[in-house]
């Protein structure tokens, strides 16, 4: 192809990919998956990927890898469906980008211009998983991971340290940065709940003894904080544990800040274990109480969401991550998920169905028998029906 015809094609395969509609296909009656990814590396603008000059790049080629796009922050903002997506560069680097869509499920399109996120205290080695709150102060906050090589560790190539980087914004490109959230041990997965609660911020944490082990960090914390311009966790309780032989066994972590509904505040976050192949991470609900959002009332057994197909493969494999759900007025809940850490998914649901399968699905008994006790019960309603 010459580069003129070359152009061309790359402008218009990058145009059908965009505006590709996308398809429900109806499932277990929980959610709805889509037939299409709404956000995957080709998404990125040719101008990202390309120097679009004959004279420097005669062969059109790539002169900036974007290799994956996944864990997006999610918000409804002027009416639009925004991701803050975390793109990753061929380099391993990710940073923040904001992606928007008419409708929350098709034609998702970047804006020019990834975020310029401001740096605080040593530059970041790398950033990720950001978390959107819009705060009743009247700030839209993003928390999300930020490592470090750890300086305690020089020789060893992969001691890194997570901490929370807290940035906030109104209107997605300018980001103030505010000090990273100070804490006694790592977290990553640190998540601003949307109103005061005892007039102080409320944070999601997941306290971890090391960058990849949770270790002793019993699971999702909860702390109250004075301010996010110095947010200091001083008393970290723990909300939502790990338990053996279960799906979150190894780690687990909030995923976007709960929705408010009217039996409780609904919880997404996702539990991994271990198996020959690596960590498994699967996303899984529960619900807390709407006076007290650090109270569960109610948590189903097992996995809401796994891999399936597709979703398997990846850069880390046997993965789906959920830091973004949008709460439309009527009801509807767009939840977008990442797949083995290389491109983005929507899944849709409503509010109704969501509390109905939260407050209606047998809890974990933790033993076999007793899931088979669950079973057995449900077999014989249904003989009852027939
Ligand atoms: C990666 C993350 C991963 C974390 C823990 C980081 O270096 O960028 O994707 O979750 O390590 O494994
Ligand atoms: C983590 C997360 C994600 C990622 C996952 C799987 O610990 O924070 O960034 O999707 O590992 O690699």
């Amino acid at each position: 192809m010459t580069y003129e015809e070359r152009l061309a094609w790359l402008k218009k395969k990058h145009q059908e990919l965009i505006e590709k509609k996308n398809v429900p296909i109806e499932g277990n009656g929980l959610y709805e998956r889509y037939a299409n990814p709404v956000l995957t590396a080709l998404h990125a603008p040719l101008a990202w990927r390309y120097d679009l000059h004959k004279e420097t790049n005669p062969y059109l080629m790539e002169r900036f890898g974007i290799h994956a796009v996944m864990n997006s922050g999610a918000i409804k903002w002027q009416g639009k469906y925004l991701l803050v997506a975390r793109v990753e560069g061929a380099d391993r680097k990710s940073f923040f980008a904001v992606a928007e869509s008419p409708n929350g499920i098709d034609n998702f399109r970047f804006w020019p211009h990834p975020v310029s996120m401001p740096e605080y205290g040593e530059p970041a080695t790398n950033v990720y998983d950001m978390r959107i709150t819009a705060h009743e102060d009247g700030w839209i906050y993003g928390i999300f991971c930020v490592e470090r090589k750890d300086p305690a560790h020089p020789d060893d190539l992969s001691a890194a340290v997570a901490s929370a980087g807290v940035a906030r914004t109104r209107d997605f490109i300018n980001w103030e940065r505010l000090p990273d959230i100070v804490s006694s041990c790592q977290q990553r997965n640190v998540v601003l709940h949307p109103e005061f609660v005892d007039g102080k911020y409320a944070l999601y944490t997941r306290p971890q003894d090391g960058f990849i082990t949770a270790g002793s960090g019993a699971g999702i914390g909860w702390a109250l904080v004075d301010s996010m311009e110095h947010a200091v966790i001083k008393d970290e309780k723990i909300i939502n544990r790990r338990y053996y032989h279960t799906i979150k066994e190894s780690k687990n972590g909030e995923g976007p800040h709960p929705i408010k509904t009217s039996r409780g505040w609904l919880h997404l976050a996702h539990g991994v274990r271990g198996c020959a192949s690596g960590l498994r991470y699967v996303l899984y609900l529960y619900m807390t109480a709407l006076d007290d959002p650090s109270r569960v009332i109610a948590e189903p057994a097992g996995f809401f969401m796994a891999p399936q197909g597709e979703e398997y493969e990846g850069d880390v494999m046997n993965v789906l991550f959920s830091n973004g759900w949008i709460c439309d007025p009527d009801g509807k809940v767009f939840i977008y998920y990442a797949s083995s850490d290389t491109r983005m998914h929507v899944a849709t649901s409503t509010v109704d169905r969501l509390v109905d399968y939260c407050l209606n699905t047998a809890p974990d008994g933790y033993r076999t028998g007793l899931s088979v006790a669950t079973l057995n019960k449900l077999i014989e309603r249904n003989s009852v029906a027939i």
